[in-house]
């Protein structure tokens, strides 16, 4: 395991970190999965910071990130991505969900985040190839690591066994 990456299996809204990322929509406007769960615990304070940003650029390009408060969450801020839907593995929607990590990370960076904790984006409902999309994660932000000072620590942090299993074997090669 690197030092700077840690696992564990739970619920991301109860993760103690600067910033937990969640896996939006382009609206910001809330749904199912991770983004449900963290409107949810984190109340009314989340919806109104992402309504100003709507009002300001119209949502959130997949790929692209958005920083509001953590509400009543542990965490001070919520960095909203938005993963790919994937159709059939494209190059342009590996790039993407790259895109969509390493935006997230230099978000955090920008907002002087020195822990940050990621859910597996577009890994439930936008399909994402679980063992894909943890090589993706893992490998984006081992890289931005190596050169970045303001980020000290990144947790994943994964809901259901498969992923958990992945990032196991992955994080500890
Ligand atoms: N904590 C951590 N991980 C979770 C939690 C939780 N509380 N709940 C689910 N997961 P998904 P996507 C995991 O579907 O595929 C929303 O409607 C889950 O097991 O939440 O990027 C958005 O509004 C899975 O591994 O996000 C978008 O419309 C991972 O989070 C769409 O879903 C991501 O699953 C985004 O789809």
């Amino acid at each position: 395991m690197q030092p700077n990456i840690e696992l564990i299996q739970g619920d991301i809204t109860q993760v103690e970190a600067d910033a937990i990322v969640n896996a939006a929509n382009t609206s910001l406007m809330g749904g199912g999965g991770v983004d449900g769960a963290i409107h949810r615990a984190g109340g009314p304070a989340i919806l109104d910071d992402c309504r100003k940003i709507v009002a300001r650029q119209g949502g959130c390009k997949t790929g692209e990130a958005v920083i509001t408060t953590g509400g009543k969450l542990p965490a001070r801020y919520v960095i909203h991505t938005v993963g790919p839907v994937y159709n059939s593995g494209k190059p342009k929607e590996l790039e993407l969900l790259r895109s969509a990590y390493l935006n997230s990370l230099k978000l955090a960076a920008e907002n002087g985040v020195r822990t940050i904790a990621f859910p597996n984006i577009s890994t439930g409902i936008y399909r994402f190839p679980k063992d894909k999309a943890a090589e993706i994660a893992v490998s984006t932000v081992k890289e931005f690591l190596i050169d970045n000072k303001i980020v000290e620590k990144v947790i994943f942090v994964c809901f259901d066994d498969e992923n958990y299993g992945l990032y196991k074997q992955l994080l500890h090669n």
